[in-house]
C-alpha cells in the first residue's frame, strides 16, 4: 500500500502541543501522522515549538526539522496553515498577522465548519489563573473571572522576563492527582464559556494535553491533545463533523495486524511519559 492510497483527506486538521525542542516531543510519530493525513486547512494550536525549553538547553534533532519541513511542504502544496501560538511559543505572539513560508500567525481565530458552526480557536493558557483559582473565582463572580484573565497575561509576561521556569499545567494537575479531573473540568468549562461569550458554537484548544470532544451546555469543547504523551489530533471531515485521532493507538493496531501469530508477548510502550504542558 502506498502512502497516497492510505492518506486520509480532511477539510481541516488541528494539531497542538508538539513541543519541538523538548526531548519528550514525539516528532517521529508526528511525521508518520502527517504522511497519512492531509487537509485543506491546518491549524497549529500552540506550543508547537517549546521556546522555554530551548532557552534552557538547545535540543534540535533532525526529526524536529523534519516536522517543520513537512508542515511547510503542506503549505507550499496549497494547504492554508494557521499558527496560533501558545505559552511555550509566546514569542510568536509578537508576530501576529505575519507570514512565515506560507504560515500565518494569529493570536486566535474563528474557524467556520463545513456545516456553518463557528469555533473559537485558541491555545488556552490564557485561562491558567482562572483554572488554578476556579473555586474562588466562581464565588467572586464575573469581574474576578475577567480580572484573572488579565492578571494571567501580565503574570506570564513578567515570569518570562525574569527567566522563571515555565509552569506546566499537566504536570501540575497530575501532582494534584485527586483533583486533576476537577482542574481539567474547570479548564474545559472556562474555555466553553469564553466561546459562548464570543458568540461561537464551540472552542478548539490545546494546552492541557488532554484530547477531548465534549459539550458544555450546548457549546462544543474540542481539545487537540498533544504530541508529547498521547499523540492525538482532531480532524474536521468534509461534512463538518469532528474526529479525534489517537495516532499511537492506530500505529499500535497497525503493528499488531502486521505481526503474524503467535502473538507478541511483550509490547514496547510507544508513548513516553511527559515533561511539559
Ligand atoms: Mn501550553
Amino acid at each position: 500500500m502506498t502512502d497516497e492510497a492510505a492518506t486520509r483527506h480532511f477539510r481541516t486538521l488541528f494539531i497542538s502541543d508538539i513541543h519541538l525542542g523538548a526531548k519528550a516531543a514525539q516528532a517521529d510519530m508526528l511525521i508518520d501522522f502527517l504522511r497519512f493525513h492531509d487537509a485543506e486547512k491546518i491549524y497549529l494550536v500552540g506550543d508547537i515549538v517549546d521556546g522555554w525549553r530551548l532557552k534552557r538547553s538547545w535540543n534540535w534533532p533532525q526529526s524536529h526539522n523534519d516536522v517543520v519541513q513537512k508542515l511547510l511542504r503542506k503549505a507550499r502544496k496549497g494547504a492554508t496553515v494557521i499558527y496560533v501560538p501558545g505559552n511555550h511559543d509566546e514569542f510568536l505572539r509578537d508576530f501576529t498577522g505575519r507570514h512565515f513560508g506560507g504560515v500565518e500567525v494569529k493570536l486566535n481565530d474563528v474557524h467556520v465548519t463545513a456545516d456553518g458552526r463557528r469555533f473559537l480557536v485558541m491555545h488556552g493558557d490564557e485561562f491558567d489563573v482562572v483554572v488554578r483559582n476556579a473555586r474562588v473565582i466562581a464565588y467572586l463572580g464575573d469581574w474576578a473571572y475577567d480580572a484573572a484573565i488579565a492578571i494571567n497575561l501580565v503574570f506570564n509576561k513578567i515570569r518570562r522576563r525574569l527567566g522563571f521556569p515555565y509552569w506546566s499545567f499537566s504536570s501540575w494537575a497530575k501532582l494534584k492527582v485527586k483533583n486533576a479531573v476537577n482542574f481539567i473540568g474547570a479548564f474545559e468549562s472556562a474555555l466553553a464559556e469564553e466561546a459562548h461569550k464570543m458568540g461561537c458554537d464551540g472552542v478548539i484548544c490545546g494546552h492541557i494535553h488532554h484530547a477531548q470532544l465534549a459539550e458544555y451546555s450546548n457549546i462544543a469543547y474540542v481539545n487537540t491533545g498533544d504530541w508529547v504523551e498521547s499523540c492525538t489530533a482532531v480532524a474536521e471531515r468534509h461534512d463538518g463533523s469532528f474526529e479525534l485521532i489517537r495516532w499511537s493507538e492506530v500505529v499500535r493496531a497497525r503493528a499488531r495486524a502486521k505481526s503474524a501469530q503467535p502473538r507478541i508477548v511483550s509490547e514496547q510502550p510507544i508513548v513516553r511519559p511527559t515533561e511539559a504542558a
